[in-house]
């Protein structure tokens, strides 16, 4: 099962502009089945962690502070090649890359605020869902 799972969040500029249901949609349409859902806010060192793999780049602390400073929408999503398939439904890292269509071309505003995250490997799919959701509530 954990091969047809990933994690999203909707990030602070998305939830922000208002745009949870419209992004939401999409996910769904594209044939994701929400498994969980929250909205939260990520405190900076939590923040800290779940990026900590770019803890050395030089946009580390923007990011923490960009993704610690609103509301985000975590979801846990199953669809079969998940982790692929939603990487290709939100496109590239920053939206002037990003192919027509996609769920970044369309809300992103720049490579921060970037609207969505979507993890790229089952093992971190699993880690991040991990982050956000106890088991009991993975349905
Ligand atoms: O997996 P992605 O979110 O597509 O991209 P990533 O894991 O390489 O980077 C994580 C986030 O860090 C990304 O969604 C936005 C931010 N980021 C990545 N590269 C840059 C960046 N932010 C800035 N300001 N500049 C960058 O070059």
């Amino acid at each position: 099962m954990a091969g047809n799972r990933t994690f999203t969040m909707i990030k602070p500029d998305a939830v922000g502009e208002n745009n949870i249901g419209a992004i939401t949609k999409m996910i769904e349409e594209g044939g994701f089945r929400i498994v969980s859902m929250k909205m939260t806010k990520l405190s900076e060192e939590r923040a800290g962690q779940f990026y900590a793999v770019h803890k050395e780049r030089p946009f580390y602390k923007d990011l923490v502070a960009y993704m610690s400073g609103g509301n985000i929408v975590a979801m846990i999503l199953e669809k079969d090649n998940a982790v692929e398939d939603f990487r290709k439904l939100i496109g590239a890292t920053n939206p002037a890359d990003a192919e027509e269509g996609t769920i970044r071309k369309i809300f992103a505003t720049s490579i921060e605020a970037n609207a969505v995250h979507g993890s790229d490997s089952d093992e971190n799919a699993q880690i991040e869902g991990g982050f956000f959701f106890a088991d009991i509530e993975k349905f």
